[in-house]
């Protein structure tokens, strides 16, 4: 089951032009960036309270984020859930009959074990389940 809001992930065009927004102005605590090779994007994450901000900023023009923003702009691109034992919960979701894209998981930022949800199982909201890496 999930547990917490984990992360809100926000597709951006420049991690630094969005930076001072999240940093200066609502005054979040920036925790650095990191590349995630694998889906081709740049993150950069903020905190705020029990959460995190995501910025996503793709690092090629066939990154999923650089096509989710040809479609839809700049903006949230998806709801992580924090839980704690992916692979279980995958399991249950597809017992149940949610439409998964990812049935194991895959590497997120920060080590993280990460997997989405079909965005049509949750009317158009792209859901990522995330499970930290021990220690996180
Ligand atoms: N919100 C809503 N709908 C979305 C979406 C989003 N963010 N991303 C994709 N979709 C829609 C597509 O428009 C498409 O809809 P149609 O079937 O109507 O055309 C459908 O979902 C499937 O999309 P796709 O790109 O064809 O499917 P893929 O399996 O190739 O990729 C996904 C799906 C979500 C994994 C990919 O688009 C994506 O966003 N990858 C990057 C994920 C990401 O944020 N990675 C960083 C994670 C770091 C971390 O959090 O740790």
């Amino acid at each position: 089951m999930t547990k917490k809001i984990s992360h809100l992930g926000i597709a951006v065009a420049s991690i630094e032009e969005a930076t001072p927004y999240y940093r200066d102005v609502l005054g979040m605590e920036f925790e650095g960036t990191e590349v995630v090779e694998e889906q081709k994007v740049r993150v950069a994450f903020f905190v705020v309270g029990e959460s995190r901000i995501e910025l996503l900023e793709p690092t090629c023009d066939d990154s999923p984020v650089a096509k989710f923003m040809a479609k839809n702009g700049s903006g949230i691109h998806h709801v992580a859930y924090e839980v704690e034992d992916l692979v279980a919960e995958l399991a249950r979701l597809k017992e149940a009959g949610v439409r998964l894209i990812d049935e194991a998981p895959r590497k997120g930022a920060h080590g993280a074990s990460i997997a989405f949800l079909h965005p049509k199982a949750s009317g158009g909201v792209l859901t990522e389940l995330c499970q930290p890496e021990s220690g996180h």
